[in-house]
């Protein structure tokens, strides 16, 4: 039976399909009120919205909205409404789904030291070529744009397959066996450092299209791989995919592996599809999972209500 003192949950999704989630719920808080939009437009009893994508202006309409609690690590897509009301934002932070996306990483990064794209190409023209000049993972460095929660576990399983690391992000960070580079000032220097960059960015107005041409010319080009690999598995919006496909075709790059576009799902027509230097995942290197999520958002809505601070806030002013 429903608890009507305990504050009411809209689901607000758009492009996923609502029956896993609100199954979730209704096993993690059975107690609780759940609404699925578009119901519940200016309910006063609706306190928590847990979303992805919600319809702009949806939120402004609620008049007692406490918090919002996004259904991904990255919450570009809640700041995407113009109207958003002011109240704090909790995002995924999910062992579950972090440890995916270090799996999403290694797979990547191992693919193309070890020349995955070119031996799926030689079988598809049946030729056998053996290449005698293998490097080994201690022969190449990754570099992490992006050193936060993803990030930092990346670059621990990177370097347990005997990788080096160096990573960049907004304020200086020490980790443990990364050479850390921080903003503008610390650009080159990490742009210079690395053969293969792997994206975990937040998107944000700072980071908007940061994977462009000036920053291709940028990276070095001297490592072992001749010009820089670049795995992109943070947001879309963080690249100029104009610039990508020229920087390609120039050698400004030597491949690509993206899990994110512009726009999703990727146009037929994309010549992302079929370019060979491109390999495409659709946005899958760490989907967020109910079976994972829900029952620590309603454990926080719980804590929330007995008096206790609420966990992984987003910075409104920074945007992620
Ligand atoms: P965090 O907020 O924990 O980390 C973000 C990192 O980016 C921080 O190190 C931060 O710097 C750095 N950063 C932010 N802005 C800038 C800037 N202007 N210049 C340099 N560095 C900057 O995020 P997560 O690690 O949890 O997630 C990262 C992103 O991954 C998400 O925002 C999301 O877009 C994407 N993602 C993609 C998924 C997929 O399936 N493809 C799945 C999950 C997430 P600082 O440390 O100084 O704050
Ligand atoms: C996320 C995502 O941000 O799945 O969590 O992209």
């Amino acid at each position: 039976m429903s608890d009507t003192k305990k504050g009411r949950i809209l689901l607000a999704l758009t492009g996923w399909a609502p029956d896993v989630w609100t199954q979730e719920l209704a096993k993690a808080a059975p107690g609780r009120q759940v609404t699925l939009e578009p119901d519940g437009e200016t309910d006063p009893s609706i306190e928590y919205a847990i979303v992805w994508k919600q319809r702009p202006g949806l939120l402004s309409k609620l008049p007692n909205l406490k918090v919002i609690f996004s259904l991904g690590a990255g919450v570009d897509h809640v700041f995407a409404d113009p109207d958003l009301p002011d109240v704090p934002i909790v995002r995924v932070v999910s062992p579950n789904l972090t440890t995916r996306m270090s799996e999403y990483v290694v797979w990547q990064v191992l693919d193309h030291h070890r020349l995955g794209p070119r031996y799926r190409a030689q079988q598809a023209s049946r030729t056998w070529y053996e290449d005698r000049d293998q490097k080994a993972a201690a022969d190449i460095t990754v570099g992490i744009m992006g050193l936060g929660e993803l990030g930092r576990d990346a670059a621990a399983k990177l370097q347990v397959m005997g990788f080096a690391v160096t990573g960049w992000s907004r304020t200086q960070k020490q980790v443990e066996g990364v050479t850390c580079h921080a903003g503008e000032a610390g650009l080159d220097a990490f742009l210079a450092s690395a053969d293969i960059f792997v994206v975990l960015l937040p998107l944000t107005p700072d980071t908007h299209e940061i994977l462009d041409r000036d920053l291709f010319r940028r990276m070095t080009k001297r490592g072992p791989l001749g010009a820089p690999v670049l795995i992109n598995a943070g947001r879309g919006g963080l690249q100029n995919e104009a610039d990508i496909l020229a920087a390609l075709d120039e050698g400004l790059l030597s491949a690509v592996t993206l899990d994110v576009f512009q726009q999703e799902p990727l146009d037929p027509e994309s010549p992302f599809w079929s370019h060979p230097k491109v390999t495409i995942t659709p946005h899958a290197a760490a989907a967020s999972m109910p079976s994972s999520l829900i029952a620590p958002m309603v454990e926080q809505i719980d804590a929330f209500e007995r008096g206790e601070p609420l966990l992984n806030l987003v910075d409104h002013k920074a945007g992620y």
